[in-house]
């Protein structure tokens, strides 16, 4: 048995962890299910514990949680070269975490609110709310086109992966797909990025392994 062991809950964050342990060419059980309800099925929460929501990590006998969180896990642990996220003190970290942190605090946090009213304002006009909180979203998703044209390749640091890029073509491709605040423009960019995102081997065996489908 691997020592390491992902508990993966169907079309959610937990694409991450699962592109990040293919990335690093690290075995891993996975053990998978989907939503009851809107919610992880109780034998999840019960077997993890804590707040009950997914990704989880188990390595050995340590439960880590976050997607982030889980991101700096790996990579501080298992890759030692920092091909994922530079070494602590080359300015360069700070420049990938950004977007490591940003993925969950301002982007899903941004479109999360749009999905949140969508579900629990049951009068009023919905429209009107989703119009005025998808603001945020645009100016997010303004802000990455900008910041990928930048880049001189197809990730956002360039031709090679970073954590940057695991962490944040999730956000994008939730906001996408479930149309969160994103109808003022086609976002091009953001669509070939997540594009190229899903292309690359390590997402195909993490999609293949756990049947990830937004
Ligand atoms: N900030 C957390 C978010 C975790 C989270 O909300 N996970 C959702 C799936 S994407 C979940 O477990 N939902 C099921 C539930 O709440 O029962 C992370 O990045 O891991």
């Amino acid at each position: 048995m691997p020592p390491i062991t992902l508990y993966f809950l169907g079309a959610s964050r937990s694409i991450r962890p699962a592109w990040l342990l293919e990335e690093l060419g690290l075995d891993y059980e996975l053990k998978g299910a989907e939503r009851e309800g809107q919610k992880a099925p109780q034998w999840m929460k019960d077997e993890v514990g804590g707040l009950g929501k997914f990704p989880v990590l188990k390595d050995g006998d340590v439960f880590i949680t976050e997607s982030g969180n889980i991101t700096e896990y790996l990579c501080d642990k298992y890759d030692k070269e920092h091909r994922l996220v530079p070494a602590l003190g080359d300015p360069k970290r700070y420049s990938v975490l950004q977007w490591v942190h940003a993925a969950e605090a301002t982007f899903m946090t941004h479109s999360l609110a749009v999905l949140y009213a969508r579900w629990s304002q049951k009068d009023g006009d919905v429209a009107k709310t989703e119009a005025g909180i998808a603001v945020n979203v645009q100016k997010d998703l303004a802000f990455f086109q900008a910041e990928i044209g930048k880049s001189k390749g197809k990730f956002l640091f360039g031709e090679n992966l970073t954590a940057a890029d695991i962490m944040i073509e999730f956000s994008l491709d939730f906001i996408l797909a479930r149309e969160l605040g994103v109808k003022a423009q086609d976002w091009p960019k953001v669509k070939e990025y997540i594009q190229a995102c899903q292309s690359t081997a390590s997402w195909q065996k993490a999609q293949k392994k756990t049947g990830h489908k937004l």
